[in-house]
This record gives structure tokens, sequence and C-alpha cells, in this order.
């Protein structure tokens, strides 16, 4: 059970009751006597408009599906909701996809923080994260991207979105000076798909010529 289960798990389980029961033990106790009111009485309604009003306000924030990704804007930084996976971008060493500093020109789309892929020759970076959609339909995946790259070439350094393991169609780019257009706003349907979705961005590069993606606010969109 992912955390966003277990917190869902809490709110329906817990939290509701505990608010409703809030609500009747908030109630004055003038109300609370008119409980022997007839329905349609101005007792009646006293006592239940407000307990109808604030059930109204507060199930659907208590029950709204939890449905998107922790730190999709990465501003809590590195270690929270993603998985990075890097090869050479370092040497040896694996170097953060998440970052706060970024090259010259470049900035995050939102805030301070953004993932920033490729950046090394025979590089693959892969930022990952499962996200569980249920049964919901209609929904899509938002993603915001920047290609900064010295290739004149778009067919040796790339990026693309694998959703459970396989590429999705559509999400491919070719890393290269030609698609140098800033952030960019990329919308992924998620019709077809359903459950625990495991999403990753690939970025793979060649042994010549830097190329360098970035992604942030990624999040689940309804229509
Ligand atoms: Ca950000
Ligand atoms: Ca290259």
């Amino acid at each position: 059970m992912t955390e966003d289960n277990l917190f869902q798990t809490f709110l329906t389980i817990i939290l509701a009751p505990v608010l409703i029961v809030t609500v009747l033990v908030a109630l004055p106790p003038a109300q609370v006597r008119a409980t022997t009111s007839q329905p349609g009485s101005p007792e009646f309604a006293q006592l239940w408009r407000p307990l109808v009003l604030t059930t109204y306000l507060y199930l659907p924030i208590v029950f709204k599906p939890l449905l998107d990704f922790i730190n999709g804007n990465f501003e809590q930084g590195r270690n929270v909701g993603w998985t990075e996976s890097t090869k050479s971008k370092c040497g040896s060493n694996p170097c953060p996809l998440v970052v706060n500093q970024f090259p010259s020109g470049v900035a995050a789309h939102g805030g301070s923080w953004a993932a920033w892929l490729g950046g090394a020759n025979n590089e693959t970076s892969e930022l990952s994260q499962a996200v569980d959609i249920g049964n919901s339909t209609g929904l899509s995946l938002s993603y915001y991207h920047r290609v900064e790259s010295r290739e004149v070439s778009c067919n040796f350094d790339y990026a693309y979105l694998q959703i459970n393991g396989n590429e999705v169609t559509g999400t491919r780019i070719g890393l290269c000076d030609r698609y140098e257009k800033g952030w960019e706003q990329k919308v992924v349907s998620l019709s077809g798909y359903s459950g625990l979705l495991s999403f990753k961005f690939v970025v793979k590069t060649d042994g010549s010529v830097n190329s360098n993606y970035f992604v942030d606010d990624v999040s689940i969109i309804a229509p």
C-alpha cells in the first residue's frame, strides 16, 4: 500500500466519522433537544441545516481521490516521491536528478527545483514515481519539459516517457537545438489505464555532444 493509499484510508476510516461527530457535538444543546421535532418543522430545519451544510462541505475534501504525484513540482527537494537513476552523469558517482541549480540561462518552470536529466555523454537518466489512479476515467498526465542541447541532429540523444515499463507513443522527443523552445507543457491521456501506474521519464545520450532535458510540475489532471 502506497503512502497515498494509507493516507486516504486514514481520511476515510478515521477522519470522516470524527468530523461528523465533531459537528454533532458542536451543535448547541437547544438544537440537540430538537431531535424530537418533526421533519419539515422549523426546529428540524434548525437542527439539520448546519449538519448537512457542514457535511456537504467536508466530505468532498475527505473523500477526494488522492491521485496526484508526491512532490510533482520538486519543491520538496530530493528523495521525496521520486526515484532517481543515473548511469554516467558524474563519472562513477550517481548525480542528483532533482536539483535547484541549473546551467546558465535555465531556471525551474515553477519555484526553484526541477528535474535535470541527461547532461553527460553515454548517459541514461531515469526518474520514476508510481501513482494509483484506481478506476478513475478521463485523467491525463501533465508535465512541463524543456530541451537544451548542442546536437544538430535529433537522432542521437532522446527523451521519452514510460508507463508500466512501456514507452508511451507520442512522448519521444529528440534532444537537439531545433527543439530548444523553453518550457512547454505536455499532456498525455491516461485513457485505457487504471490502477497503479509506474511513470518513468527516461533520457539517453550518445557518446558526444551534450544534451539536457528538464522536467517540472508533473501532475495528474482531470478534464
Ligand atoms: Ca518546480
Ligand atoms: Ca549527444
